[in-house]
C-alpha cells in the first residue's frame, strides 16, 4: 500500500561524501526486496524494502544497516515520515523494511493473538528483527513514531560488536531496591528500551529470538531483554531516543539536543497531539516529504 509511489531523493551532507555527491548529482533510492522464509508455506516470501546504496568516497565498503520500522496502519504517515527522515540524512547504505503484522501473519512467522495491552501492531513482532535479518550483521528496529534529525551513520559509529543489543537505557524508576534481608534486588522495568534497538543479529545469544519464542514469550521477557545478561546490553546516548515529555534539552549543552525524537505519547499525526513539543519539526518534515512525493507523481 505504501512504498511504490514514495521514492525519495536523498541528499548527502556531513563529513562523509558519497560517490554521487562527489560527482555532483543526486540519485534516487531504489526499491528491492528481502525475503523471509515462511515455515507454514514452505517458501520464501518477499517483503517490500527500500535500499539506498552509497559507497564511501574512499572506496571502502561501508557498513550496510538494515532498518526495520514498526508499522501500524493507523500511523501510516508517521511511518512514511520516519523513513523519509532516515533516508534523507543517511550517508551510509541503509535498507528500510516495515514490520507489517499482516505480512508476517501471511508468511506464517507471526501468529500470536493480540493482547489488550498491545498499543501497536508491532508490540511483539519487533522482536523478529534478528530473524528477519537472517541472524546476520547489525540491524536496527525503531518504532514509527520517530523523527530523525541526524545521519544514522553517527549512530553506527558507536556500534560495538561485543554487545548483543544496544539501546537507550531510559531510567524511570530506581534501579535497585534493597530488600529487608539486605540482598540487593535489581529492578529493571526498562520502559521504552525496546522502542529503538540496535541488534547484533549474528550474536549467538540472539538466536534465542526464533519465531516460536517471539510468538509465545511474555512481554516482560521480550521487552526487558531477559534472554540477555546485563553486560550484553550496550548503551546508546539518550538523544537517539529522545522521549517527548520525558527528556529535556539543557540550554547551552549540545549533548542534550535530540538526534532522533520519539513522540512516545502521540505525535502530530494525531489530532490531539498537533501542538506537542517538537511537533513543528515533524510537520515540517511531513510537508517536505509530501512535496517530494508530489513532484514525482
Ligand atoms: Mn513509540
Amino acid at each position: 500500500m505504501y512504498g511504490s509511489n514514495s521514492t525519495v531523493e536523498r541528499r548527502d551532507h556531513g563529513s562523509i561524501c558519497s560517490e554521487y555527491f562527489l560527482k555532483g548529482r543526486r540519485k534516487k533510492n531504489g526499491f528491492s526486496r528481502i525475503s523471509i522464509y515462511s515455515p507454514s508455506l514452505y517458501k520464501w516470501i518477499a517483503m517490500s524494502t527500500m535500499t539506498s546504496d552509497v559507497k564511501k568516497s574512499n572506496g571502502e565498503e561501508p557498513l550496510k544497516l538494515k532498518i526495520f520500522i514498526g508499522y501500524d496502519p493507523r500511523e501510516d504517515l508517521a511511518y512514511e515520515v520516519c523513513r523519509y527522515s532516515i533516508l534523507k540524512r543517511a550517508s551510509i547504505p541503509v535498507e528500510v523494511t516495515p514490520i507489517k503484522q499482516s505480512e508476517l501473519r501471511k508468511a506464517g512467522v507471526y501468529w500470536r493473538e493480540r493482547g489488550k495491552l498491545e498499543s501497536t501492531e508491532f508490540s511483539f513482532s519487533r522482536f523478529l528483527t534478528p530473524y528477519l535479518a537472517n541472524y546476520e550483521g547489525w540491524a536496527m528496529f525503531v518504532d514509527c513514531d520517530f523523527l530523525y534529525l541526524n545521519d544514522i551513520d553517527e549512530l553506527c559509529e558507536i556500534i560495538d560488536d561485543k554487545f548483543a543489543v544496544m539501546c537507550v537505557q531510559h531510567d524511570y524508576t530506581p534501579k535497585e531496591k534493597t530488600k529487608m534481608d539486605g540482598a540487593v534486588q535489581t529492578v529493571y522495568p526498562r520502559k521504552n528500551w525496546s522502542s529503538m534497538v540496535l541488534y547484533n543479529c549474528g550474536h549467538p545469544k540472539n538466536k534465542v529470538l526464533t519465531p516460536e519464542v517471539v510468538n509465545s514469550e511474555s512481554g516482560a521477557f521480550l521487552h526487558r531483554f531477559q534472554w540477555l545478561d546485563d553486560d550484553e546490553i550496550g548503551e546508546v546516548p539518550f538523544v537517539w531516543n529522545f522521549l517527548v515529555g520525558h527528556n529535556k534539552v539543557v540550554e547551552g549543552d549540545p549533548s542534550t539536543f535530540p538526534k532522533a525524537i520519539h513522540y512516545t505519547l502521540g505525535g502530530p499525526w494525531f489530532e490531539a497531539w498537533k501542538d506537542c513539543e517538537f511537533g513543528d519539526l515533524w510537520i515540517k518534515e511531513m510537508e517536505e516529504y509530501k512535496a517530494v512525493v508530489q513532484k514525482q507523481e
